[in-house]
């Protein structure tokens, strides 16, 4: 995780490069997320090919009394966003996007490369191994939640 102090001077860097370059967003360093969800262990595996979509995986924790339902996904730097479920299909490995997923009551879902990620497309070229973005999901009823994810090469899951 990355100090107060880094990413005070990137937000300012940012400004003054405002107008050549992109402007440099700062990025959450805590989850900020509604009362008893928590996220973990927040990961993004960038495209190999510049452009293309990347795939967002973490830990989401709801220890609260309620269930939550997560019904959008944003990343900061990318267009769009969508939740993905891998499937199977004519023996192919293959994505379906799905419209909402549950974090129940008392139960941690984990996002990973076999089961669920978020699909972060269209990157503003921003994106640089080793540096973080946000993610931020929006649940049924307007709560939202949001982490730092950590920018991994392409192949280079965590350990
Ligand atoms: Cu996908």
């Amino acid at each position: 995780m990355k100090s107060k102090f880094i990413l005070a001077g990137a937000a300012i860097l940012g400004l003054a490069a405002c107008g050549s370059e992109p402007a440099e967003e700062p990025v959450a360093e805590a989850p900020d997320c509604p009362p008893g969800v928590s996220v973990t262990g927040g990961w993004m595996a960038l495209a190999a090919v510049e452009g293309n979509p990347s795939a967002v995986y973490f830990s989401i924790e709801n220890s609260a009394e309620r269930n939550y339902m997560i019904r959008a996904a944003d990343v900061l730097g990318y267009g769009s966003a969508a939740l993905h479920q891998m499937g199977e299909w004519n023996l192919q490995p293959s994505m379906d996007e799905l419209m909402q997923l549950d974090v129940p009551a008392g139960e941690t879902i984990v996002f990973e490369p076999e089961t669920v990620h978020v699909m972060a497309m269209a990157p503003d070229g921003t994106q640089e191994v080793g540096g973080e973005t946000e993610v931020t999901l929006t649940f049924v009823g307007g709560d939202k939640c949001s982490f730092p994810v950590e920018i991994r090469a392409p192949g280079d899951a965590p350990e």
